[in-house]
């Protein structure tokens, strides 16, 4: 009896579960209300099923419950009941499965009016391309890829000159326009997500896969890695912003195109000239200042020196109330005018080199090694940085300044800003550093890997 009751309860309080709870999906912001359709008949079909299924054997235990003097009656065959079954079992496996045909088919028949672009993954980020003027993507391949060809354009091909290439996880597109996103993975598989657009896709190594969607709703929403296997993918988070026509062309208009950026100049002697300002508080070999809170910066990845300078500038950096340091910055991007000077400045503090400098942190060598492993795969095994992670130097630099980073980022004082998904990035897995102890050893660890 108690089995019995238990079963009702069962049924009775998933019931009340599924009607009731605040979790469900996200509101559609797409065309793909028969995803939506299909999963809901999906509820329906299994629903019945579960609720009469545990009804009947709760009916059962009690019907047919022992009692003294009653014997029990094999009945291995009973060919109508049989029948019955299988027909039912049919049609409610065929009411689940041919919607989703139907869905699937409009799920991979992109409409001709579709504009297009092309969204590529890579440990751990996200980019984008737009095809540009002539409509047509240019070749890539991975043999071209470089630290400054991170796209791997080909340098040869006419089509791609005009391609606008989208060097951060956030992208714009335009409300009400289906677009095809054409998916490709640098390195392995990515799988594109964004919940509100119920479309999800892998992106398989040496090969080219698609999905489409029509945004409908005006918009931030955003992109998820859901790949599961392999590290790191929760992290990989990216952003899409649902504009009006106008807006994203505007947005559009602001990107750069590959031509643009193949003639780009870039020269560190003009660079050197703004650089004097700067040596004020991060010293003339860009060696960095205690008294001062001024980290080392010589030899520091240009890229990520041009991130963390525009983030001054915007305020994605240096803004949070705690962050007192950062907000020294801010006001010193006024004397880097425009984009050409962050990219001179960058230049040349790109090739100052220092000795390293002396260390005060102490902690647990061994421990912090250990806790390291999490950071080898973006930072490098020496602690050198990886440009294609996005992740800069951290050996070589002052051991206060790890920690206070470190800090930021676990506190939400550095990375919480909206627009810094890099930062967003460092703040999931500063995560791992739970204690001010677990900080020391890593830093600790960190002092130990040779730089020059
Ligand atoms: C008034 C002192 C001061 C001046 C002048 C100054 N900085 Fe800084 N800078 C700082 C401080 C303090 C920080 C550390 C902020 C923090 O802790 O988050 C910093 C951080 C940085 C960072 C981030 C480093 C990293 O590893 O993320 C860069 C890049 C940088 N400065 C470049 C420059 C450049 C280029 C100039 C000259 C145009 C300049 N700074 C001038 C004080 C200064
Ligand atoms: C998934 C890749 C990834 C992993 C793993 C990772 N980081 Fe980072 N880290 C980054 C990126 C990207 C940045 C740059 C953020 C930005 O551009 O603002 C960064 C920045 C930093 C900075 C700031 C450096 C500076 O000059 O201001 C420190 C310190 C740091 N990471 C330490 C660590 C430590 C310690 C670990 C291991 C617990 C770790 N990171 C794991 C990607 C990663
Ligand atoms: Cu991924």
């Amino acid at each position: 009896m108690a089995l019995a009751i238990a079963l009702i309860l069962l049924v009775v309080g998933s019931l009340i579960f599924h009607f009731l709870s605040p979790w469900y999906f996200t509101p559609l912001a797409s065309n793909w209300e028969l995803i939506d359709f299909t999963v809901s008949i999906t509820f329906v079909v299994t629903g019945i099923v579960f609720v009469i299924a545990n009804l009947f054997m709760a009916y059962c235990v009690i019907r047919y419950r022992h009692r003294p003097g009653q014997k029990a009656d094999y009945e291995p065959e009973n060919a109508k009941l049989e029948w019955w079954l299988t027909i039912i079992t049919s049609l409610g496996v065929a009411a689940m499965l041919a919607p989703g045909l139907a869905v699937w088919g409009d799920f991979v028949t992109v409409p001709d009016e579709a504009a297009e672009f092309e969204v590529i993954g890579q440990q751990w980020h996200w980019s984008y391309r737009f095809p540009g003027e002539d409509q047509q993507f240019g070749n890539v391949d991975i043999r071209h890829i470089t630290e400054d060809n991170a796209f791997g354009m080909d340098p040869a091909d006419p089509a791609g000159q005009d391609d606008v290439l989208v060097a951060s996880p956030i992208v714009h597109l335009p409300v009400g326009q289906p677009m095809r996103a054409w998916l490709r993975s640098k390195d392995v598989l990515h799988n594109f997500a964004v919940p509100q657009f119920r479309v999800k896709m892998d992106l398989v190594p040496g090969h080219v896969s698609y999905t489409w969607f029509t945004p409908t709703v005006v918009g931030e929403y955003e992109i998820l890695c859901e790949e599961l296997c392999g590290m790191a993918h929760f992290a990989m988070r990216g952003r899409v912003v649902i504009d009006e026509r106008d807006e994203f062309e505007n947005w559009l208009s602001q990107q750069p195109t590959y031509s643009e950026l193949e003639t780009q100049t870039v020269d560190p002697m003009l660079g050197q000239a703004s650089y004097g300002l700067c040596a004020a508080c991060h010293g003339q070999q860009g060696e960095g200042m205690q008294a001062l809170n001024a980290p080392r910066i010589a030899g520091l990845d240009n890229r990520y020196l041009e991130r963390q300078l525009k983030y001054y500038r915007d305020g994605v950096r240096g803004t949070h109330d705690l962050d007192t340091a950062g907000a020294m910055m801010r006001p010193i991007l006024a004397a880097l005018p425009d984009e050409a000077a962050i990219r001179n400045v960058a230049a040349y503090i790109e090739t100052l080199t220092t000795e390293s400098p002396i260390t005060s942190v102490t902690g647990n060598v061994i421990r912090g090694k250990q806790l390291y492993e999490n950071c080898a795969s973006c930072h490098g095994e020496n602690g050198q940085g990886i440009w294609a992670m996005n992740a800069p130097a951290i050996a070589g630099q002052h051991d206060w300044y790890l920690v206070s980073q470190l800090k930021n980022f676990r506190e939400g004082i550095r990375g919480s800003h909206r627009m810094d998904l890099y930062g967003d990035q460092m703040m999931m897995l500063a995560d791992v550093l739970q204690q001010d102890g677990d900080i020391d050893d890593v830093v600790a660890y960190l002092n130990t890997l040779s730089t020059n």
